[in-house]
């Protein structure tokens, strides 16, 4: 297998000319249905409670850089780790989310406060360019010494995502120019050159926020940097080891023990299996994905497929949520997915939206967008509430009433992790190129969109995910003629289709998931899709030992639970009998409104056990009414048990 890349001109450019390139989310408008009160509550509550989570919580202060630093709000961990490290990775993320909103909503007061984060930011950096505000007022001495541990670049890389997003959104340079000097200087301090460290963060991040910064600058330095990182991880001999030993320290004392805990245990092109922690995981292969797509190097591509493929086939639960343990934020062995001890972090299954996002730009398959939706609708956005202000870090598929979602966390990179997934949902809805449109997400909106030199206008009249009926209509000043490719959900059992009344099989029509139709259009041409959503059980694998004997609950791309609530009893005493029929209804009521699941179950009751633990009697089972609702939405009522995979009867 191949360790550095191998891309062939010729193929490239073939290549290049079959990626498409998702819209900019500020041309998608969520106008109704069920995104438009979900990402407007994002944009009216979410970023402006997060930025007074921010100041009340102490994590601006490191950013008064003419005083002595504060004590230190977060202790220092085994690993050398304090979670203050990285303050500057929560405000750079929160001024990304911040701006994705601001893009079509300008909002003097919300500018204001970045503005004074940048002029901070700017009067703290250093002459060489560098800036963290930890090693700036603590350890100047020790700045570039634990790329293993200290997450330097990771909070360079938020804060250089965030500068792109301000830029964007307002034109404004300042930011992103505060942060091309920090990259000049990152430049000038690693590389394949003599001199310079042949290094890499531990936490990944910096790479994708690269290809984020190439794209505004088109330097390409900015690539080349972001390709040394993703190509240098995993060489041997191992950095992390070297620098071990420069502090002083045996590598053998490592914390983590392997290296596989930050994907930096062999070359990316020879990994084949997901290990260590989700979220790095996640931002390397987006980073990866990114690479592919810019240098149309297939090697990296096809470590994505194979790294895929592990995922969905071994390790990820039936939410979209992703690395089950607490112990490393990540992933342990195959099949291993407790339910009520699942770590799944928001912020890894909000990656995971992004990794997939971007596959589906070089090979358009739905199997990638299936996924893309699945963590939309369940695994990401069961990490924020309905009020848009309280949120899991945990996103466990079980619960005994423990679980209840907070107003901040002591290490809170999910809150604005969600936050920028939802500010810039728009982006996930279309990808286009000169000729061809894809519609990768159903969701009432209109849209604004170029394919090459023509403007389209295209609506979605849908309830979707509550209805599986779509109309689109397209608004076009002259005919024109394109490729339209429709994604076909992976849970569609049998997808309708017409073009202006005109039925086409959509079967015959689908390639890798998406159905595609070539033609003139003209103004005014309505394609109506229908996708029948009936309840559906799932299985899980048998090797999915914590799942054997139960169900999950699916509609359409919600997945179900039961909570404590709804059903008066805890939903661990349930059983559901195989077979029997389980009912939607759209409940108007329910947080906003939604459909929510309703049939009968069976209750193994806990009376005339005289208080015994164990007896020779199995229980007696009582009939009862059950109803789930869309676990997205748990834990936004009283408290309670919850459950996503139900006993079968
Ligand atoms: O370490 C930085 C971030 O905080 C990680 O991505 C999360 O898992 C949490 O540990
Ligand atoms: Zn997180």
């Amino acid at each position: 297998m191949p360790s550095r890349p191998n891309a062939a001109p010729a193929t490239a450019e073939t290549r290049a000319s079959q990626r498409l390139v998702p819209v900019d989310h500020a041309s998608v408008a969520f106008t109704g249905g069920f995104w438009e009160s979900w990402t407007r509550t994002a944009r009216e509550v979410t970023i402006p409670s997060q930025y007074r989570r921010l100041d009340e919580e102490g994590f601006l202060e490191v950013l008064d850089f003419g005083k002595p630093p504060s004590p230190l709000a977060r202790p220092i961990q085994p690993s050398g780790l304090s979670m203050q490290h990285f303050f500057d990775s929560d405000f750079g993320k929160w001024i990304e989310a911040a701006s994705y909103a601001l893009k079509n909503h300008r909002d003097p007061e919300i500018e204001a406060k970045i503005d004074e984060i940048v002029e901070k930011l700017a009067e703290g950096q250093m002459a060489d360019g560098y800036l963290n505000s930890w090693f700036i007022r603590r350890e100047p001495e020790k700045r570039w010494t634990n790329l293993r541990d200290l997450h330097e670049m990771y909070s360079m890389g938020h804060l250089l995502e965030g500068a792109v997003a301000y830029f964007d959104a307002t034109g404004k340079r300042r930011f992103l120019d505060v942060m091309i000097r920090a990259i000049d200087h990152i430049i000038d301090t690693f590389g394949p050159e003599p001199g310079k460290l042949r290094a890499y963060d531990a936490h990944e991040e910096i790479e994708l926020a690269l290809v984020k910064l190439y794209r505004v600058t088109r330097d390409p330095r900015h690539l080349s940097l972001a390709t040394f990182f993703v190509d240098e991880r995993g060489q041997r001999p191992f950095y992390y080891d070297e620098e071990a030993r420069r502090r002083g320290e045996d590598p053998a004392d490592y914390v983590y023990k392997t290296y596989a805990y930050s994907q930096a245990h062999k070359p990316v092109r020879e990994q084949s299996e997901v290990v260590g922690h989700a979220v790095r995981a996640m931002y390397l292969f987006s980073a990866m994905a990114d690479l592919a797509f810019e240098t149309c190097d297939p090697s990296l591509k096809e470590a994505c497929d194979r790294l895929f493929d592990d995922l969905v086939g071994r390790q990820l639960y039936v939410t979209g949520g992703l690395g089950p343990s607490a112990s490393n934020e990540g992933f342990t062995r195959p099949f291993d997915l407790p339910n009520e001890t699942a770590y799944a972090e928001t912020c890894a299954a909000v990656a995971l939206g992004f990794w997939t996002h971007r596959l589906a730009q070089t090979d358009l398959d739905a199997r990638f967008t299936d996924r893309l939706e699945t963590v939309l609708y369940n695994g990401a956005l069961s990490g924020i509430a309905r009020d848009g202000e309280h949120y899991f870090y945990e996103n466990v598929l079980e619960s005994h009433g423990q679980h209840r979602r907070w107003k901040w966390h002591y290490c809170p990179c999910c809150p604005t992790n969600i936050a920028r997934l939802l500010t810039s949902l728009g982006q996930y809805v279309y990808s286009t190129r000169d000729d061809e449109l894809a519609v990768h997400l159903y969701a009432e909106s209109t849209a604004e969109l170029s394919l090459g030199t023509r403007f389209v206008r295209l609506r979605q009249e849908t309830l979707y995910p509550w209805d599986g009926d779509v109309r689109l209509r397209l608004t076009l000043e002259d005919p024109t003629s394109f490729k339209l490719s429709l994604r076909i959900p992976g849970w569609c059992r049998k997808a309708e289709l017409t073009v202006n009344g005109e039925t086409i099989d959509p079967v015959a029509a689908t390639t890798k998931g998406y159905v595609s139709i070539t033609r003139t259009w003209t103004n005014d041409d309505e394609i109506r899709l229908s996708f029948p959503m009936p309840v559906e059980r799932l299985y899980a694998h048998p090797d999915a030992s914590e799942d054997a004997g139960r169900v999950a609950l699916r509609r359409g791309p919600v997945v179900y639970c039961v909570e404590e609530v709804d059903v008066g009893t805890v939903p661990q005493r349930l059983r559901l009998a195989a077979g029997a029929s389980i009912e939607p209804r759209f409940d108007p009521d329910l947080l906003g409104g939604a459909v929510v699941l309703e049939g009968d179950a069976l209750e193994a009751v806990p009376d005339a056990w005289s208080g015994d633990l164990y007896r020779t009697e199995p229980p007696v089972l009582t009939p009862r009414r059950f109803k789930a609702v869309p676990y997205h939405l748990w834990a936004n009522r009283d408290p309670g048990a919850m459950q996503v995979w139900l006993l079968e009867a």
